[in-house]
């Protein structure tokens, strides 16, 4: 089936919906096609996964870019090791303790860290800045690594698969998703948008927006008493019937303490699962980086309560508090898929823990 058919047939179903239900707005022709027939289903999410990935290394420089607060903030540990000696070990670990501490490492990491570094360099392991230096990026990488490795999607092996974007107000859901639509549009994904966002009239307009953008489709509530889990319900059923590859969810903004908003976060999710068997495969917490630490609770409530596969760390751009990746990393066991590193479509990196490390501390 051609583009420009789907196209049409999407334009009839949106005129017979009625009022009540979902329905499925168009977007732009000419939408590409990732055609997968010799590999299955299977095949094409593990290769859409180690696309996305490959294509993570090739950005290197606006990783850089976007971490450059972070960078910044972190130059000073440069600064230390290039005048160290070994009699001046304990001033200077205590200045990188503080760098660490101020880009929001966390105090259980920073002292982690330190210690680590002392007694290499107490036990002659360690005997000039740079290896010093080395030795800081390796531990960091670890921490990220061991608990964290699973970066890439992870998108069982039916279509389509089905992302669900959850996290507190105005962290950057609705933008992450927009970018991740158009990072798998650029792969050749067909890709359904569901606008999961009820409580604001405004949020499916700003979807409609992303969806434009995208060349992406999109199912928003018609009528005001449309529920979330309804939507998300209609667009993973019409995903099925249609054959997207992918579903991107949408949510409202909910503050993790509220507990009856957060019941209707686990609705949406059992909507999902009924819809279509074994979804979302994919429920990504978008963290706001320029909050640091204070993203800790949130994680634990939210994962608690509907159970995150990934987190989204947005506007890290803005910050100088890079090291809360790492934080959250360690403290949840769950692994960063993606970071924002501004507002444009090409600002949402796949996460990859050795670019991160490289792009801190250049
Ligand atoms: N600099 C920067 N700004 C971002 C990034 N991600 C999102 N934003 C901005 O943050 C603001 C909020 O983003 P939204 O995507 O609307 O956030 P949301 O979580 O969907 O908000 P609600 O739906 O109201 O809960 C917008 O102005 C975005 O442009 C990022 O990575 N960097
Ligand atoms: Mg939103």
């Amino acid at each position: 089936m051609s583009a420009s058919t789907i196209h049409v047939s999407l334009l009839r179903s949106s005129r017979s919906s009625p009022p009540t239900t979902p329905r499925l707005v168009p977007s732009g022709p000419g939408l590409a096609r990732f055609r997968c027939s010799a590999t299955g289903q299977t095949g094409f999410f593990t290769r859409l996964g180690r696309l996305i990935k490959e294509k993570a290394k090739s950005d290197v420089d606006s990783l850089f870019s976007g971490f450059s607060k972070t960078r910044e903030n972190l130059a000073v540990i440069d600064e230390l090791l290039l005048y160290w000696n070994l009699s001046d070990t304990d001033r200077v670990l205590d200045e990188l303790e503080e760098a660490l501490l101020v880009s929001d490492f966390g105090p259980k990491i920073s002292i982690k860290i330190v210690e680590s570094l002392r007694s290499d360099i107490l036990a002659g392991k360690l005997k000039t800045g740079s290896e010093i230096k080395d030795a800081l990026k390796k531990s960091v990488l670890q921490l990220l690594t061991s608990k964290g490795s699973k970066t890439d999607l992870q998108l069982g092996y039916r279509k389509p698969a089905v992302i669900m974007v959850v996290g507190v107000n105005g962290g950057g859901k609705t933008t992450s998703l927009g970018k991740l639509a158009y990072r798998l549009k650029n792969e050749g994904v067909k890709v359904l948008m569901a606008a999961g966002d009820t409580f604001r009239a405004a949020a499916s307009d700003q979807l409609e927006v992303w969806a434009e953008r995208t060349g992406s489709e999109i199912v928003i509530a018609e009528g005001e008493k449309a529920k979330a889990p309804s939507v998300l319900s209609q667009a993973v059923k019409r995903g099925k019937e249609q054959g997207y590859d992918i579903v991107l969810c949408d949510t409202s903004g909910r503050l993790h303490t509220n507990y009856g908003l957060m019941e209707e976060l686990i609705a949406c999710k059992k909507a999902i699962a009924r819809a279509m068997p074994g979804a979302p495969n994919e429920i990504l917490l978008v963290l706001d980086g320029t909050t640091g630490l204070n993203m800790l609770p949130q994680a634990r409530e939210f994962n608690e309560i509907v159970g995150v596969t990934g987190f989204i760390l947005t506007k890290l751009d803005g910050s100088a508090r890079g090291g809360c990746v790492v934080s959250v990393v360690d403290e949840l066991g769950i692994p960063v898929k993606f970071v924002g590193v501004g507002e444009g479509l090409d600002d949402l990196q796949p996460f990859d823990p050795e670019a991160f490390v490289n792009a801190i501390l250049s």
